[in-house]
């Protein structure tokens, strides 16, 4: 009863917020050029648009994605009334390839008034590809299409959503996943699934329910990809067996070890793959602490119960693998060291460097060039910190050195925590560097990193109505 309260404070006052939310320019350039100042057509610039996947002979999967409004039947028999869909369901269909597929996904707008787009979430793509309203394309509007085309060059799990009014429209559903699989597998495991965490009107869902049953037989060995849809860590308990965690943001971990009754923080946005065995006619169970929904893996009877499980420790990605030798270290030569301070300010800024979207000025970078973030949190709850285009490797927390080579694309920043970061600019576009509670993204908390020399025809603004948020 305490807890409902609590949520219809926390719902009415973001309401008043975002109402009263960021004024929004009429007309923006993210590329940082000077507006009006016409540098699409001159020489020594690339337009975001013409950077596109180069022709091969790669394998071709093709997709249908429609984006509609409609009521959506839960497998509770619960109706939820004007959800937004790909395909009528939330999530959208599971896309699963293989590694080097060449990947073709059209986007049909039905009726989403204000426009959708996809962006696929850690996936390496071409600038024009992004699916960022008013960056990398205009917003598809209804009765339009929108053709994305992409090779998925890394094995892993990764997701989409809609990157136009992302705070509303992940929220009423337009999300889905996108499962790379290796083309050699690297382990060895029985089962492969995929589910989402997300939340669907006043809902908290795995996939389309609250309790989510999936097969496996005594002594397989399954992996369970986790999709973090949400605006918040989820910590996730797993009950009645050791597990692995072999992935996270869809880049392996070398050495990873066997684990027991540690809770799985899943920051917004992130993907952690577990790998754990089903024991001899037992279940295992995967609770979601922070909803109490549950996934139940395994066809033998219900497997132990533990209570407290909230009060289990914390997985620690910092302190867990071993290291590879790559490309980058503490000791690299870095080209440019730039500290984002990650804040908020009375009544509804979410700020980066104690300024909101619009005047973030963007990090502008150089391809081949070596860049380290440094991510200060002074306040305003967790920030899941997630940059477009590429992955980063994260080399520090609060000064201390990472125990292995871990590569991210979302970071979730708790408050008072300082990481390093640091990745290679290998992918010439323009890219967000945003929080991925979409909320804190929408009042203000997202910028950009842009190459030099690349601009873009579309602007974000009222005027063009592209909000990527
Ligand atoms: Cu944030």
């Amino acid at each position: 009863m305490k807890k409902k309260i609590w949520v219809c404070i926390y719902l009415i006052l973001l309401t008043l917020l975002t109402a009263c939310g960021m004024e929004m320019p009429e007309e923006m350039d993210m590329s940082g050029h000077v507006l009006g100042h016409k540098t699409s057509h001159s020489s020594g610039t690339t337009s975001c648009a013409d950077i596109k996947e180069g022709k091969t002979n790669a394998p071709v999967k093709k997709f249908h994605l429609t984006a509609k409004a409609g009521d959506l039947k839960l497998e509770s028999g619960e109706t939820i009334k004007n959800a937004w869909t790909f395909n009528g369901s939330s999530p959208g269909p599971e896309i699963r390839v293989q590694e080097g597929n060449r990947i073709i996904v059209t986007l049909e707008n039905k009726d989403i008034r204000d426009g959708v787009t996809i962006h696929w979430h850690g996936v390496i793509v071409p600038c024009s590809q992004d699916g960022v309203a008013g960056v990398t394309q205009n917003a598809v509007k209804p009765g339009e299409t929108f053709t994305y085309e992409f090779i998925a060059k890394h094995a892993g799990s990764f997701w989409y959503h809609s990157h136009q009014q992302s705070s509303i429209q992940a929220r009423k559903g337009l999300i889905g996943r996108f499962i790379v699989e290796p083309k050699k597998k690297e382990l060895d495991y029985n089962k492969d699934y995929a589910i989402t965490l997300h939340s669907l009107g006043d809902y908290e869902l795995i996939n389309q329910t609250k309790q989510l049953y999936l097969s496996a037989k005594s002594k397989e060995l399954v992996r369970l990809r986790i999709v973090n849809a949400k605006n918040t860590t989820q910590k996730l308990a797993v009950v009645g067996t050791s597990y692995q965690v072999i992935s996270i943001d869809g880049n392996n971990i070398h050495g990873s070890t066997l684990i027991r009754n540690q809770l799985i923080p899943i920051g917004a946005g992130q993907r952690y793959d577990i790998l754990f065995q089903i024991p001899e006619n037992r279940q295992v169970k995967i609770v979601n602490v922070e909803t109490n929904n549950t996934i139940t893996i395994g066809d033998g009877s219900e497997g132990e119960k533990i209570k407290d499980l909230n009060k289990q420790p914390k997985f620690d990605f910092t302190q867990y693998g071993t290291p590879i030798k790559d490309k980058i270290s503490l000791q690299s030569k870095f080209d440019k060291v730039h500290s984002l301070t990650l804040d908020w300010s009375w009544p509804n800024k979410f700020t980066i460097n104690g300024e909101v979207m619009h005047h973030i000025p963007p990090i502008m970078v150089k391809k081949g060039h070596l860049i380290k973030l440094r991510l200060i949190n002074k306040g305003g709850g967790t920030h899941p910190m997630h940059l477009h285009g590429h992955m980063f490797k994260v080399l520090t927390r609060n000064g201390k050195p990472l125990k292995s080579s871990i590569y991210l694309d979302t970071l979730p920043v708790s408050e008072n925590e300082i990481y390093e970061i640091a990745f290679i600019a290998d992918n010439p576009g323009l890219w967000m560097k945003h929080c991925h509670n979409l909320i804190h993204a929408q009042l203000g908390m997202s910028m950009m990193v842009n190459y030099e020399g690349i601009t873009t025809p579309y602007r974000v603004g009222t005027k063009s109505g592209n909000l990527p948020d």
